[in-house]
């Protein structure tokens, strides 16, 4: 069967007002950009002519201006889930007026199956090849695109001749059968690969194909700086001496790091740390640094969801295909992410955190416990299953005027129950096997900017006691003196003050 070749707009024509679709891609790897571009300007016109047009925008996990971006600013979004980066979609959101549920990304395809998102009536997937029966091999994320395309009435294809059509075989592509069929997911090491190299979709659902030659929309990095340099030292220190004490088996144990400047600068750190050995990873990014590691051979094998790299980046992954092949397997979020397969293989994983509270509970998501940032992402499912946990954050943000630890976080994405080590610039908390007042004073003692430390050690002063020793009137004492006056500093506990 061939399939119609379309224009964007064309495709963008086989989509209704109030539709829900599933997009490819991951942190924006492998996400359509021609077609959301072409829905933004349908959209626009619609509107224009006073018409309704919004559609529900499922993804794996952040898209990127074509997207997240173009959709909404058209204002053409009425629904998204999950995470998300996008400046104009974090607005819309934060404003009330896109309806936004964040969810564990693992949990993501399989909520989807469940129909508790509702429908996906049309999939939109990103491939580097389409064969005649169906088969598409996708380009560089993998994200939710097998389930919406298993899921939709109606599939349509970006041909992004981008991506070669070479790129075949970087891919596991595996869904589990749900409950009460669901069997255990067959990994023990990263490099076990299960299912297989292409989605498979039934012929007769794929309404045409879209050709595009377009980059990925990755994010490029800020320099390391003295700051990101000494937090990723500090990470790498922590693990290296715990790898010397027998606490952490040998060979070593697979990493999990997050996206951004802090987890690209700590996986460095990991990297060049001579008492650290060569790795696997076991992820659901692969950023910059790990194709340096990989090419270094520090890094000798790496699971993910996407390759989030520069265009610079993916092009020498491109022009190395068959070196990186037998080193990457890019699979699905369910597989990447699997609390199951997390716990299994012993991951040791690495987040970014907002805040943190002197008790070890983490804001990841929300600033000052109102406004979204960016969203959970997979940091839970790597966290709550982890070996050992970590997070990292610098310990002052907006200039020093903001402590990252505060008394208590004004959101809570992870819990003590599950963070065991908080990272910052000034050292390493470790907060396995000790109290609530154990773990904050390791906390103010050795991850607080020292600005911030006399205050924090104070609030323990005034609390009324307890196995978490809290005082509710005063636990947001900091965050009310930041939105009173812009600046923590002068915050103060005193009733009067
Ligand atoms: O704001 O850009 O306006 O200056 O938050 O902070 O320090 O640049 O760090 O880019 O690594 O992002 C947690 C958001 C950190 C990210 C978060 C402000 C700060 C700055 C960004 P500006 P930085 P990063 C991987 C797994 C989700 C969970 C996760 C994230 C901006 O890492 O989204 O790890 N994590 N998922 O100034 C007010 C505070 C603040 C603050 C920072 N306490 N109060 N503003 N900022 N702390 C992702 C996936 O799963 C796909």
């Amino acid at each position: 069967m061939t399939f119609p070749l379309l224009t964007a707009a064309e495709a963008a024509s086989l989509i209704d007002n109030g539709q829900n679709v599933g997009f490819s891609g991951f942190t924006p790897a492998g996400a359509p950009k021609a077609i959301p571009l072409a829905l933004a300007e349908r959209a626009i016109a619609a509107h224009n002519a006073g018409q309704e047009f919004q559609i529900g925008v499922l993804t794996g996990a952040s898209t990127g201006p074509s997207l997240d971006g173009a959709l909404s600013k058209a204002m053409a979004m009425k629904f998204r889930t999950p995470y998300q980066t996008n400046s104009d979609l974090r607005d819309r959101i934060n404003a009330g007026k896109t309806r936004f549920f964040d969810l564990h990304l693992s949990v993501m395809p399989q909520v989807t199956r469940y129909g508790f998102l509702g429908p996906v009536d049309v999939a939109v997937v990103e491939a580097a090849d389409i064969t005649t029966g169906g088969g598409i091999v996708l380009t560089s994320g993998v994200g939710a695109a097998p389930t919406f395309c298993n899921m939709a009435d109606r599939v349509i294809v970006e041909l992004n001749r981008h991506h070669p059509a070479t790129i075949l075989g970087l891919h596991d592509i595996y869904e589990p059968a749900d409950p009460p069929h669901r069997k255990q997911i067959p990994i023990y090491k990263p490099s076990d690969r299960i299912g297989s190299p292409i989605i498979t979709i039934d012929p007769a659902k794929i309404m045409g194909v879209v050709e595009t030659d377009l980059e990925d929309e990755a994010r490029g990095f800020s320099e390391v700086s003295p700051l990101t340099e000494t937090l990723g030292y500090n990470v790498a220190e922590f693990l290296a001496a715990q790898f010397a004490d027998g606490m952490i088996p040998k060979p070593f144990l697979p990493i999990q790091s997050g996206v951004g400047d802090i987890a690209n600068s700590v996986l460095g750190a990991l990297g060049t740390h001579p008492g650290i050995p060569p790795f696997e990873m076991y992820t659901e990014v692969i950023q910059d640094s790990v194709v340096d590691l990989i090419e270094q051979e520090r890094v000798t094998f790496a699971s993910s969801c996407s390759f989030t790299v520069t265009p610079a980046v993916l092009k020498r992954v491109y022009d190395n295909l068959k070196w990186f092949r037998s080193r990457v397997l890019l699979r699905p979020q369910e597989i990447s992410n699997s609390p199951e397969v997390i716990r299994r293989l012993g991951i040791i994983s690495i987040n970014t955190a907002i805040e943190v509270d002197i008790f070890g509970n983490v804001n990841s998501t929300h600033v000052m416990g109102r406004k979204l940032m960016n969203g959970i992402g997979g940091s839970g499912d790597f966290t709550r299953n982890a070996y050992l946990s970590i997070f990292t954050c610098p310990s002052v943000a907006k200039g020093g005027k903001i402590s990252t630890i505060v008394p208590l976080v004004s959101h809570v994405d992870h819990s003590e129950h599950s963070v065991q080590i908080i990272a910052t610039e000034f050292g390493v908390a470790d907060l396995r096997g000790k109290s609530p007042f154990e773990r904050a004073n390791e906390i103010i003692d050795r991850c607080a900017h020292p600005e911030y430390r006399e205050l924090l050690r104070s609030y323990l002063t005034i609390v009324e006691g307890g196995h978490t020793p809290h005082t509710l009137s005063a636990a947001f004492r900091m965050h009310e003196q930041f939105q009173k006056t812009g600046d923590m500093h002068a915050c103060s506990w005193d009733t009067n003050g």
